[in-house]
């Protein structure tokens, strides 16, 4: 990734001076290759991601003076094919003696009549109130409203939880619609729908929805509404063990009114605060942030914490499930390639041709007798100590992603993480996963979506094998490719 200069804007008071190639993360083998991620330090929520023109903006929380929560900036990066990134200068930085001193918290981005126009949370004392902030220069840099905050309270006669992270839409007549992530006391967490003819002026109107606390928690981060096809869906970050879930349902009179329970859409944790676009060929594309599966001072160590998640496509599935797909345009990142199809399995299979830690791996499996278990093993050491196992197996339909031996660091993350997966009757199993030195993400069957983090200790934790533990399989195709740097 390259950085592009400084611009110049009154209004960035305190941009952090290009960081200096760190020569620790050259030999930092857990730090991502095709991930985006900053230079250094912290990355947290993505924010106001947009399609401006002909490219794509990746805004993101960000702590240019460290690798933790503190400080926080909008860190900005911009790509053309959703693959290789360009850092920008910091987009928004805190002014001390106003509304957002103390941060910049997480928000959306929108073309305002051709004006890029941020709303973010700006925080001052634990303050949390809705700030504005528009570009000149092609969403280069950022003049923050001199009125902010633009909505003064939250509603007074709620007694709320939280008053942080936006989501912001037009109806056609032109007026402009935006949720804000709260929760009432002593309810649920809830998105409060506001209206504006301007963006600048606000009137509060009612919940678009609001959950149960003992679900979904006491305060919804980062809610993120949208139209897919012909149903609605909401997104909300749930600060029950930091969970991303969604509803989906119609969009009536103004309310929300879900058609189904709170679904979990990532089922191995690691994600949180997504937020979405649609972009210009109409496809609703979705980033997180992935958080750390290591300690405070590990993180500190390391110089760096948090990334992005590779860009997901969302659409909706035969059955109505909602979709989940990587972005074809990460094919990009294809090197060397490994295949093999039509192969009967019932034991072990080492993958002696191909290893690696930043990889690509498509397989689809016919069950050929009811009681199966297929299992992919990744980042294996030779003497097996390292090694972190992907199962499915048929009968209770789980997908595993099995992380107990993935390091001998016992300082680090080591759980077992699982999913209920059904498949249709003669549907096979197809595993779409990513492999990225210490992240994992992977999709099965376009619908069952799971991350997870892993840090090998041993420079040769490289090795792969397939695996059918319990009756008879055939590997109908497997392709594995190496995956090039982007950083
Ligand atoms: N992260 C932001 C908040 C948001 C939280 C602060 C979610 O705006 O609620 O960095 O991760």
């Amino acid at each position: 990734m390259r950085r592009l200069s400084e611009g110049s804007s009154p209004d960035i008071t305190t941009v952090p001076p290009d960081y200096p190639p760190n020569p620790n993360f050259q030999a930092d083998q857990h730090r991502p290759l095709y991930h985006f991620l900053p230079e250094a330090n912290w990355l947290n929520d993505p924010n106001g991601v947009i399609q401006w023109q002909d490219e794509y903006h990746l805004f993101y929380q960000h702590n240019p003076n460290g690798a933790f929560h503190n400080t926080i900036h909008w860190g900005h990066a911009v790509s053309r094919d959703l693959v290789h990134w360009e850092h920008l200068p910091v987009a928004l930085t805190p002014t001390p003696g106003t509304a957002d001193a103390d941060g910049c918290w997480s928000g959306y981005t929108v073309n305002n009549q051709g004006v890029p126009t941020i709303i973010y949370t700006g925080i001052r004392n634990r303050v949390q109130l809705p700030c504005l902030a528009t570009s000149p220069d092609n969403l280069r840099t950022w003049h923050k409203y001199e009125g902010n905050p633009i909505i003064a309270t939250p509603p007074q006669n709620l007694d709320v939880t939280g008053f942080r992270d936006h989501c912001v839409w037009q109806d056609k007549n032109g007026l402009w619609y935006q949720i804000i992530g709260t929760g009432f006391k002593p309810g649920g967490g809830a998105a409060l729908l506001y209206r504006s003819p301007d963006l600048l002026q606000w009137e509060y109107l009612h919940p678009l929805y609001s959950g149960d606390f003992e679900k979904t928690g006491i305060v919804w981060e980062c809610p993120d509404f949208f139209q897919l096809d012909e149903k609605f869906v909401l997104f909300i970050s749930s600060t029950v063990d930091r969970q991303v879930v969604y509803y989906v349902g119609d969009y009536v009179n103004q309310k929300f009114q879900p058609s189904q329970n709170a679904r979990r859409f990532d089922h191995g944790g690691y994600s949180y605060a997504h937020q979405s676009l649609r972009d210009s060929t109409g496809r609703r594309i979705v980033w997180s942030w992935i958080r750390e599966g290591r300690g405070i001072p590990a993180q500190k160590a390391a110089g760096w914490s948090g990334l992005m998640s590779l860009p997901l496509v969302l659409s909706w599935q035969p059955n109505q499930n909602l979709g989940i797909a990587f972005a074809p345009e990460l094919q990009a990142l294809r090197g060397e390639h490994y295949h093999l199809n039509n192969l009967e399995l019932s034991s072990d299979l080492p993958l002696e041709e191909i290893k690696g830690d930043c990889l690509e791996i498509e397989v689809e499996v016919e069950f050929l007798e009811e009681a199966g278990e297929f299992g992919i093993t990744l980042r294996a050491s030779p003497d097996d100590r390292e090694q972190t196992r992907i199962s499915y197996q048929t009968g209770p339909h789980q997908l595993i992603m099995d992380c107990s031996q993935s390091s001998l660091d016992t300082e680090v993350n080591n759980e077992i993480r699982q999913a209920e997966h059904r498949l249709a009757p003669g549907e096979s199993l197809k595993l779409h996963l990513f492999l990225d030195r210490s992240v994992i993400e992977m999709c099965a069957n376009n619908q069952t979506y799971m991350t997870a983090r892993v840090y090998p200790t041993r420079a040769d934790s490289l090795g792969l094998r397939l695996s059918a533990r319990q009756g008879r399989l055939k590997i109908k195709s497997l392709d594995i490719w190496t995956l090039h740097p982007t950083t």
